[in-house]
């Protein structure tokens, strides 16, 4: 993580361009939530107006307001700028004392396409991701919380491609996710302390090692992790990376379900920062189903069921993907649903040493 930087000061209320409605953008329908009666705030702090949500135990913190103004550019731009000139946000809702190392972040953009519901960008204690599929779940859920959508279909842009986002008349949520691919099959690295490990590589919106094992056992999430650090830093070591030589910054290793009426694979998913996804990963889900896809052991439109860790479900099912990058690319479909478990106002005192968050030492290591 790169050194803190200070926050500009906040201009007040009244000066204020992050918070009062119709500032962002004419078409812009979910960006700001107006805060009716500003509070008096002689001290200049700086306020960001959140919901927390989980899908399937995975929590997310949605930015609706207080965030930096990034622009007009493709969402894949405001990430840039994000982390370049503002990661001051990531910081100080994720890292400690605000945040975990297992919340995800989704700040609320107005979209550059009017048609589009809103744009999105994740982030979590490490850094920032392409696409999160539980957090997308957490988004629409907190939209229909605050009444800015409806149930029906909406399409977000995110950096990595355009999604669409059903909402349930019973509040579950379907992901249409960006073209996904097993990219390699069977790959073998090296893994110091256990041997030769063999797993697909794949793409769901974020890179994915896919790891067959004999099972995955909820009473053994310290060996589980500590398994996963050392294929991640293996397969760094040894120069296995994804398509265009992105990082392969989640592992995922498949078990058998905790019963097969409940559902078909059990996952478990360790994130970039270094702890295990909650919900069995939307995007894991779906570079599951690519590989299922690609071996042929998952027809279209058929349902896979995956488990998470902690014995929560999403469903998954796919179509082929038009174009593509690879043959045998999908379009997966997740289902899941998320609640809302807080509203939160945060505040960011400018004589708080610690209002950017604590950088760990994690942190510190995966600059
Ligand atoms: O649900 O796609 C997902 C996800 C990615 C990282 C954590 N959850």
């Amino acid at each position: 993580m790169g050194p803190l930087q200070p926050i500009k000061r906040f201009a007040g209320w009244a000066g204020s361009r992050v918070i009062r409605p119709g500032l962002y953008s004419q078409h812009d329908r979910f960006m700001v939530t107006p805060m009716q009666t500003p509070p008096a705030n002689p001290f200049n702090l700086r306020a960001i107006d959140a919901i927390d949500t989980h899908t399937g135990g995975e929590p997310t913190r949605i930015v609706f307001a207080g965030g930096p103004d990034l622009g007009q550019g493709p969402m894949l731009q405001r990430m840039h700028s994000l982390r370049r000139d503002a990661d001051w946000l990531r910081t100080a809702l994720i890292l400690e004392p605000r945040g975990s190392a297992w919340i995800v972040g989704a700040l609320l953009q107005p979209s550059c396409d009017p048609d589009c519901a809103a744009g999105v960008i994740f982030f979590n204690n490490r850094g920032y991701i392409g696409m999160c599929g539980h957090g997308l779940i957490g988004v629409v859920a907190a939209l229909a919380y605050r009444g800015r959508i409806q149930p029906g279909t909406h399409r977000f842009e995110t950096v990595v491609g355009e999604v669409t986002a059903t909402l349930h008349d019973d509040q579950s949520v379907s992901i249409k996710n960006v073209a996904s691919y097993r990219w390699r099959e069977q790959v073998s690295v090296q893994v110091p302390g256990e041997g030769t490990v063999c797993g697909d590589i794949a793409y769901g919106g974020n890179w994915f090692f896919l790891v067959d094992t004999p099972g995955v056992d909820p009473a053994e999430l310290e060996s589980l992790s500590a398994r996963c650090r050392r294929i991640h830093a293996a397969l760094r070591d040894q120069g296995i990376v994804g398509a265009d030589g992105s990082e392969i910054d989640h592992i995922e290793l498949f078990g058998p379900p905790s019963d097969p009426q409940l559902a078909d694979g059990r996952n478990f998913v360790l994130c970039p920062g270094g702890e295990y996804d909650r919900s069995p990963c939307g995007t894991g889900t779906s570079a599951k189903l690519a590989c299922l896809a690609a071996a042929g052991k998952l027809q279209v439109g058929e349902v896979w069921r995956q488990e998470s860790i902690i014995g929560s479900v999403f469903a998954g099912r796919y179509t082929p993907a038009p174009q593509g990058p690879v043959e045998h690319a999908v379009i997966p479909t997740i289902t899941g649903r998320a609640f809302v478990t807080a509203e939160t106002r945060f505040v960011l005192d400018p004589q708080d040493p610690l209002r950017l968050g604590i950088p760990t030492i994690k942190d510190a290591a995966a600059e």
